[in-house]
């Protein structure tokens, strides 16, 4: 019998490239969305997979939905990629942030706990729960949180009960460490993809300025498409466990900048930038960089995409996007 799985935030720049890995392992997909008034499916539509999932409601808000979600189902596998995942936000939205990306995970938990106990949880932790922890130049799965914004705070609370259920009642839950992971289908205020459009357009003669906030921080950038792999490969291990993702090399926002002009063809970039404090955060993670020795020997995961090949991917398909709007 096929496997089932739910991917929660489904509609999200991850769930898309996760369910059609599984679908080619011949899964049985479940996505849970929450209500919409207008629902877009623009994500799944570009990797080509909207009619081959199964829509479930559930609402990382309300407890009963979810448990609605996992009666429903009886999932093998569950990967919780639903979040309120914008660092920027995070500090206006505090509350909303910690109900969606701690409290929503807890319930999650809870319900699998109740109704599905053998089912497998992956949860999508991240490098913004590491802040300012100490760093040797890298972070890895030893080094310590400190995290800076109200999102990364929240993260913290779900990557440690997610390791406190299977502590206290030995479920199969894993915490994959994420770096930034980027993509064609990456949300527009993301400084990567809010980058490659704002190029596009000036290109396209669409725009003239791109308003950013630091330029100098540092990020470990790959593609989405490679990193839902790990979170596959986290779920295959016989022993649960952790796992830090990410290429291990940084650039910064400026590097970023520079590339996606130079792929559009334009050499003199700096005279389209306004450094803009609207922009800039109340607190800011300063640089980034994995140190994930342990996802390349145990996962045996490796990125495909390199920096240069993922500026150059997102550029095209912005260029490619913005022409259609002419
Ligand atoms: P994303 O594009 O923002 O997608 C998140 C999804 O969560 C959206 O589809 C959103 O639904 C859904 N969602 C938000 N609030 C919800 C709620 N109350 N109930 C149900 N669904 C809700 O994020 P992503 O880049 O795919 O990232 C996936 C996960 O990995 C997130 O948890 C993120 O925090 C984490 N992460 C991301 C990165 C990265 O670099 N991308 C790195 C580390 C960790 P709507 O479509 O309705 O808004
Ligand atoms: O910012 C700087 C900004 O919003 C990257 C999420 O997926 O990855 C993501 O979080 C850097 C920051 O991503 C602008 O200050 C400069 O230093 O693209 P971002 P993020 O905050 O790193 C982690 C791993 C997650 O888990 C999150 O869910 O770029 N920056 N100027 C800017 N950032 C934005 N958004 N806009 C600017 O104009």
């Amino acid at each position: 019998m096929a496997k089932r799985a739910i991917i929660t935030g489904i509609l999200g720049q991850d769930g898309p490239y996760l369910a059609k890995y599984l679908l080619a392992k011949n899964y049985k997909v479940y996505g849970m969305v929450r209500r919409y008034s207008n629902p877009t499916f623009d994500n799944l539509d570009y990797v080509g997979i909207t009619n081959k999932i199964e829509y479930i409601e559930g609402d990382m808000g309300d407890e009963s939905s979810l448990m609605n979600v996992i009666r429903v189902v009886r999932p093998d596998e569950v990967y919780n990629l639903a979040a309120q995942s914008f660092v920027g936000d995070s500090w206006q939205m505090a509350k909303l942030t910690t109900e969606v990306n701690a409290i929503g995970v807890l319930y999650l938990l809870n319900a699998i706990k109740y109704i599905s106990p053998t089912a497998k949880f992956y949860q999508a932790s991240t490098s913004e729960m590491f802040g300012l922890g100490n760093t040797k130049g890298y972070q890895d799965e030893n080094t310590n949180f400190h995290p800076r914004s109200p999102y990364g705070i929240a993260k913290v609370y779900a990557h440690m009960m997610t390791i406190n259920f299977r502590e206290s009642y030995g479920l199969y839950t894993s915490n994959g460490i994420l770096f930034n992971h980027e993509s064609p289908i990456r949300g527009i205020q993301f400084v990567t993809r809010k980058i490659t459009d704002g190029v596009a357009r000036i290109k396209l003669g669409l725009k003239d300025k791109l308003h950013l906030g630091n330029l100098d921080a540092k990020r470990d950038w790959g593609f989405a498409g490679d990193y839902v792999e790990a979170m596959y490969m986290m779920l295959q291990q016989k022993k649960t466990d952790d796992f830090v993702v990410g290429t291990g090399i940084n650039h910064s926002v400026k590097e970023f900048v520079q590339l996606s002009f130079k792929y559009a063809g334009i050499e003199d970039w700096e005279k389209y930038i306004v450094i803009d404090p609207r922009f800039k955060r109340p607190a800011e993670v300063h640089e980034l960089k994995a140190k994930p020795d342990k996802a390349f020997k145990q996962l045996g995961w490796k990125p495909k995409v390199s920096f240069e090949e993922l500026v150059k991917m997102m550029v095209e398909a912005d260029l490619k996007r913005v022409k259609k709007l002419l």
